[in-house]
């Protein structure tokens, strides 16, 4: 199958490791291919770069390439229902993927973030998708999103020991049984984290790539009838003149 990975921000380093780490999580027949907006911010830390990015979610569905499946890896899941109305394929964003695995593995989990101003985005999702009271906290670092790719002389992740402190604080706090990585670009972290923690850590990209994958060996497609039917025709006007329906 072909899965369509969109990373919304624009910064073509972070693209790369995302399509790395959902080839890591994908099965032999699955083909990624990862794409950015043309515009937007170098990353999503915040409402006024979600929606820009959100539009560049847009902007990429419009034109996107033939696809079975569709990945939005960034933790806010911008543009994840205008996505849904352009294809009927299924889409899938990481947070919403990523709060269905933690449920199916704890009673209760915790989200450990990068800037504490994106907490309220992700509690904001927590409650549009329903999953408010498996969540039990939502925790920031505040580590900016391209301070992740940080490493030292031998290779390491400056940022895993802070994001390991705030973990298990998380689970003592929260009395959770597992973490939730709040960020797309701490997919490579997550192996290294579940080993230190000794709970599930689920990142939501490798978590996307495996239920992209079950739907589609489902054949479920995203509805046409009702909420996602493809948008209505009309003229956009400026900018988006060529996103038009
Ligand atoms: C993100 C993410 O996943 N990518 C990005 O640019 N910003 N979200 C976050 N909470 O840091």
């Amino acid at each position: 199958m072909n899965l369509l990975l969109i990373n919304p921000n624009t910064t073509q380093r972070m693209t790369d490791a995302l399509a790395t780490a959902a080839r890591a999580a994908a099965a032999p027949g699955t083909c990624i291919t990862a794409c950015q907006p043309s515009f937007g911010p170098a990353s999503i830390e915040g409402f006024f770069d979600e929606t820009i990015a959100a539009a560049g979610v847009a902007e990429q569905m419009r034109h996107a390439p033939a696809h079975d499946a569709v990945l939005i890896a960034c933790f806010g899941d911008p543009g994840l229902d205008a996505a849904r109305e352009a294809t009927r394929a299924p889409v899938l964003g990481i947070a919403e993927a990523a709060f269905h695995a933690a449920s199916f593995v704890s009673t209760g989990f915790s989200v450990v973030t990068t800037m504490t101003r994106t907490c309220v985005i992700a509690e904001h999702l927590l409650h549009k998708y329903g999953f408010e009271r498996r969540c039990r906290g939502v925790h920031g670092t505040d580590i900016p999103v391209l301070a992740l790719e940080h490493c030292d002389a031998q290779g390491q992740p400056l940022c895993l020991p802070q994001i390991e402190a705030a973990a298990r604080a998380a689970l003592a706090q929260d009395r959770s049984g597992a973490i939730v990585l709040g960020c797309a670009g701490m997919a490579g972290l997550c192996a290294a984290l579940q080993v230190r923690l000794g709970v599930p850590v689920i990142d939501g990209v490798s978590a996307a790539v495996k239920l992209a994958e079950a739907l589609v060996g489902l054949k479920l497609t995203t509805s046409a009838v009702g909420d996602y039917a493809l948008p209505l025709p009309k003229p956009y006007a400026g900018w988006a003149q060529p996103l038009s329906w």
